[in-house]
């Protein structure tokens, strides 16, 4: 799927060969090699460009020269030959020398995972803040990497790893990118205040805020869209959403919630990304709950859960009530929804199963509603009794003599909030 912001006079089809290297360290990850090359596939499809075979290698460490193996780097030449390849992308992360070595040694054009990444991001961004936040992390990508590159930079004539930042721009020397990375930062400082103003508002109007947060692809927009009518992009390629996107939410019984979209994750999300983009990524710290969405017809679903997880624990957002959504299971084989697993705080979903969706608004409000607690009240103190029936919804009253018992359901934030009124009157048994 071509990238339609693509400058169409320097549009220059990318034949690709893709190369993945697996070193003892990879091993440790506990990522199947295999399974990141099909993503990187898919990442390379969503870039427009057109795979024309996959290299592999074992290798105790990486060579520091060529990164590959010498005998390796000569089998590529001659496989980019054979096929007319004019690029080869690597799924991990190449030194700036060794970039300039292959591209020297192969002519080629060389491009590593976060590149690519960088580029598809590049040619989704549309907001204001999406457009800085990119151009930000790709120059700050660019910087450590940049010297003696002028030759290369200038040779590369388009495609892949030449969107973003334009030609002229990277042509120009180490100092006048790190103006511009300072003047990016201060354009970023200014739409993040205008975007804290926003959530300030939220805030002080009592809105409770919903995440949905998942793997690329998992299907998070088409759950907004589904449950929300927001009019979103939706494809299947990684990386559709770029920017936020927030709706409001009707729960049954007429309470109000902010759904919120969110940008995809995937494994080894670039450094440089994540610092960029995380004025975006802060939506998810203010989260009230957070929608873990998966997808769970993906053979990669325990890893993708992972790599999320560690995401939100990275953003500081681990400890948020977390609900998990396994979506897509009108495409799941029996023994893939066996495998997943249930209880409190999981649904089994199809976006497209409007039952499904009616579970999802039914555990958000439980999840909201929070934990059932028994108080039992003296007689005499009408006003904790009040205060009660106020800040709770009371579910049962009985009486004991000259007590009142109350089940009552309360909201985390509510008791709180009130705890030091009502945590005296609180029935242990
Ligand atoms: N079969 C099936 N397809 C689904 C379901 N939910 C979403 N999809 C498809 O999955 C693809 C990705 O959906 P999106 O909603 O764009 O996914 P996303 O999580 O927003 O992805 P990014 O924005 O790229 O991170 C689309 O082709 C959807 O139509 C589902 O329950 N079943
Ligand atoms: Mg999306």
């Amino acid at each position: 799927m071509a990238i339609t912001t693509h400058d169409t006079e320097t549009d220059v089809q990318d034949r690709a060969i893709l190369v993945s290297l697996v070193t003892d360290k990879i091993k440790r990850t506990g990522i199947d090699p295999e399974l990141s090359l099909q993503e990187l596939v898919q990442l390379a499809e969503t870039a427009g460009v057109e795979v024309l075979d996959v290299l592999r290698q074992n290798k105790e460490t990486p060579d520091s020269r060529w990164f590959i193996g010498k005998g390796k780097v000569e089998e590529l030449r001659m496989a980019a030959d054979a096929l007319g390849a004019n690029t080869a992308i690597f799924d991990q992360e190449l030194s700036g020398a060794q970039v300039r070595n292959l591209e020297e040694a192969l002519d080629l054009k060389i491009i590593d995972r976060t590149q690519l990444i960088l580029d598809i991001f590049a040619g989704r961004a549309k907001t204001r803040e999406g457009i800085i936040q990119v151009e930000l992390a790709q120059l700050s990508y660019l910087l450590p990497r940049l010297s003696g590159q002028g030759k290369n930079l200038s040779r590369l004539g388009g495609g892949i790893g030449t969107r973003g930042p334009g030609e002229s721009k990277l042509e120009t020397d180490r100092r006048h990118i790190r103006d511009r990375i300072t003047e990016l930062k201060r354009q970023l400082d200014e739409v993040v205040k205008t975007r804290e103003l926003h959530r300030e508002r939220r805030r002080k109007a009592g809105a409770v805020q919903v995440a949905l947060v998942g793997y690329t692809n998992a299907g998070k927009s088409t759950l907004l869209k589904q449950l929300t009518d927001a009019d979103v992009y939706i494809e299947n390629q990684l990386f559709a959403t770029l920017d936020p996107t927030s709706r409001v939410l009707e729960l049954a019984g007429g309470k109000e919630v902010v759904l919120t979209d969110t940008v995809g994750f995937i494994q080894n999300l670039p450094h440089d990304l994540v610092a960029s983009f995380r004025a975006t990524l802060e939506e998810v710290n203010e989260a009230n709950l957070v929608l873990h969405v998966v997808d769970a017809s993906s053979p990669m679903r325990e890893e993708q859960m992972e790599i999320v997880q560690s995401i939100l624990q990275d953003l500081g957002a681990s400890g948020t009530p977390q609900i998990v959504l396994f979506n897509k299971i009108d495409l799941c084989q029996s023994e893939q929804l066996e495998m997943l697993p249930t209880g409190t705080g999981y649904l089994k979903i199809s976006a497209f199963n409007s039952e499904d969706l009616t579970r999802i608004t039914d555990m958000i409000a439980d999840e909201l509603a929070g934990d059932t607690l028994n108080f039992r009240i003296p007689g005499d103190r009408g006003d904790i009794s009040s205060l009660l029936y106020r800040v709770g919804e009371v579910l049962e009253t009985t009486y004991d003599e000259n007590d009142v018992l109350y089940n009552v359901r309360l909201n985390k934030e509510d008791y709180e909030k009130w705890g030091y009124m009502l945590a005296d009157f609180v029935d242990q048994q």
